[in-house]
């Protein structure tokens, strides 16, 4: 049994990517692990939101995580900025970390136009990595399950622990990142070369967990394939029929070769419609027990239980830091 931690930002309604390649793979984790959910909404804030909208996605989130399976009698879950130990870490890795390697992560140049906007792009998005590693350093992780996108962090927060147990001494368990290939990276509906997400300005661009079938059906049918005919995966010359494939896999459990076979002779337009059920079929139970949840408050004390557990573990650490970098106990 392994701890596991792992989070998702509330900076917009998650999305089929977010479900792939974190929420469903959470409920299965939880069997067999011992496992940290947080909904991470100070990593939110590295870039601009509208308060209301954030505390809105933010209890959204709660019960979504509920809503998908999460079950907080077998996994901790709690929101990142009521445990007060994650900016306090994250402190004092931001003084173990280095510009270099911090200016050198893909996610930072990708949000901050490569460094072209240094008047508008916040520090925060810039030390972001060192808020994530703190995140996981707190709670002696030793397996992280991600995306593909988030890999270079977990490396990073690798570093920043080696660094500060090879200078403080031993206090950090080094984590892994934990990737599945399938449902590793979901990719945009209208540009599938670039990574679905939910803060996308287009969106025609993610499914929402929260669509109706009618969006769903719209977005698909609109979702940017290629001018052949023929279906077959190939992510590098297909990734338009490539993401429907893996969703559709990933939604079903079918296998991408066996739908493959099938869809010998058939065209584009018939596959959109089987991935479009799927997704719907898939998200209609997820969304009832969803609104259930956020009617009934269920979900908020949920979080609000894990965060006493959190902060019990974190402390604990976090005291730990304290006195290995010399500060003073009184
Ligand atoms: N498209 C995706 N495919 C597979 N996994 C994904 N994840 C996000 N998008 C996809 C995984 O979801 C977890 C939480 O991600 P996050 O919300 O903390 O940040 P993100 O990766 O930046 O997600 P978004 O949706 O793209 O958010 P915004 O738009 O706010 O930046 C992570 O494990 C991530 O890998």
């Amino acid at each position: 049994m392994a701890r596991v931690f792992s989070g998702i930002q509330p900076s917009g309604k998650l999305t089929l990517g977010n479900y792939f390649g974190a929420l469903s793979r959470f409920v299965k984790i939880q069997e067999t692990d011992e496992c940290m959910y947080c909904i991470v909404d100070q990593h939110a804030i590295t870039v601009p939101q509208d308060p209301e909208a954030l505390r809105r996605q933010t209890i959204e989130a709660c019960a979504m995580y509920l809503a998908c399976g999460i079950d907080p009698e077998k996994a901790i879950v709690f929101v990142q900025s009521h445990v007060s130990a994650h900016t306090e870490l994250a402190w004092m890795l931001q003084c173990v970390a280095r510009m270099g390697e911090l200016g050198r992560m893909t996610q930072f140049k990708d949000k901050s136009g490569g460094g072209a906007n240094a008047d508008v792009v916040s520090v925060g998005l810039f030390t972001y990595p060192a808020l994530m590693a703190a995140d996981i350093l707190l709670y002696q992780t030793e397996r992280v399950p991600v995306g593909i996108d988030q890999k270079q962090h977990i490396e990073l927060t690798r570093d920043l622990a080696e660094r500060f147990n090879r200078d403080y001494g031993d206090t950090f368990t080094i984590p892994e990142p934990w990737i599945e290939e399938i449902g590793a990276k979901i990719m945009a509906l209208d540009e599938p070369t670039k990574k679905m997400s939910k803060s996308s300005p287009n969106p025609n661009s993610y499914i929402s967990l929260l669509d109706t079938p009618e969006e769903i059906k719209k977005k698909f049918a609109r979702a940017t394939t290629d001018s052949e005919r023929e279906i077959r995966y190939d992510r590098e010359a297909k990734p338009g029929i490539s993401n429907l494939l893996e969703i559709l896999s990933l939604c079903t459990g079918e296998s991408i070769e066996s739908i493959v076979n099938r869809y010998q002779g058939k065209g584009y337009g018939d596959l959109k419609r089987e991935v479009a059920d799927s997704v719907v079929e898939l998200l209609t139970p997820i969304q009832a027990k969803f609104h259930r949840l956020l009617e009934s408050g269920e979900a908020v004390d949920a979080f609000r239980e894990g965060a006493k557990k959190a902060r019990e573990i974190a402390n604990r650490t976090l005291q730990k830091v304290r006195e290995r970098m010399g500060f003073l106990q009184l």
